[in-house]
C-alpha cells in the first residue's frame, strides 16, 4: 500500500445509529477515494489482534467486547496526505474534545463508542489494510 492511503473502520455504533451513509458522504466529500470496502464483523481473535498495542490498557477488554458487538464497515481510503488528513477529519478520540465539523464531534457517542477508526501512521495504515483485505480486494 502506498503512503497516500489510510485504513478506517465505521464502528458498531455507526451502524446501530444509522449514520454510515452520512459518514461515508463526509469521507468522500473530503476527497478520499474508496480503494477497498467490506461489511463484516470482527471475531474476538481479530479484535484482540487489531488492538494488540492497547492490550495493557484498562479499557482493552471493553474495547474488544465493543468492537465485536456488531458489524463494522472496513475500508482503505486514498488521498494525498491520507493518514494526517483523515485523523483531522475524524477528530479527537473523545467526542467531547473533537473539533466542530469532525466525524466524531457529529456522530460519536463517547470515547469508547467513537464512530470511526483512523490509522495513526503510514506503517499502521499498511498493516491494518493488509489485515482486512487481500490484494484482489483492493482497487
Ligand atoms: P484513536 O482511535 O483516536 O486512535 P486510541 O488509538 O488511543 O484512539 O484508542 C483506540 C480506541 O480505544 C479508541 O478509538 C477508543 C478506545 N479507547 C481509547 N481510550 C479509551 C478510554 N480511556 N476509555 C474507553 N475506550 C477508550
Ligand atoms: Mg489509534
Amino acid at each position: 500500500m502506498a503512503t497516500n492511503r489510510t485504513f478506517t473502520m465505521l464502528k458498531p455504533d455507526s451502524i446501530e445509529s444509522g449514520n454510515t451513509g452520512n459518514i461515508l458522504q463526509m469521507i468522500t466529500d473530503a476527497g478520499f477515494a474508496i480503494k477497498a470496502m467490506k461489511y463484516t464483523r470482527l471475531s474476538e481473535e481479530q479484535a484482540k489482534k487489531f488492538y494488540e498495542v492497547h492490550a495493557e490498557r484498562p479499557f482493552y477488554g471493553e474495547l474488544v467486547e465493543y468492537m465485536t458487538s456488531g458489524p463494522i464497515i472496513a475500508a482503505i481510503l486514498e488521498k494525498e496526505n491520507a493518514v494526517a488528513d483523515f485523523r483531522a477529519l475524524i477528530g479527537a478520540t473523545d467526542p467531547a474534545e473533537a473539533a466542530e465539523g469532525t466525524i466524531r464531534k457529529k456522530y460519536a457517542e463517547s470515547k469508547g463508542r467513537n464512530a470511526v477508526h483512523g490509522s495513526d501512521s503510514d506503517e499502521n495504515a499498511q498493516i491494518e489494510g493488509d489485515f482486512h483485505f487481500s490484494a484482489a480486494e483492493i482497487f
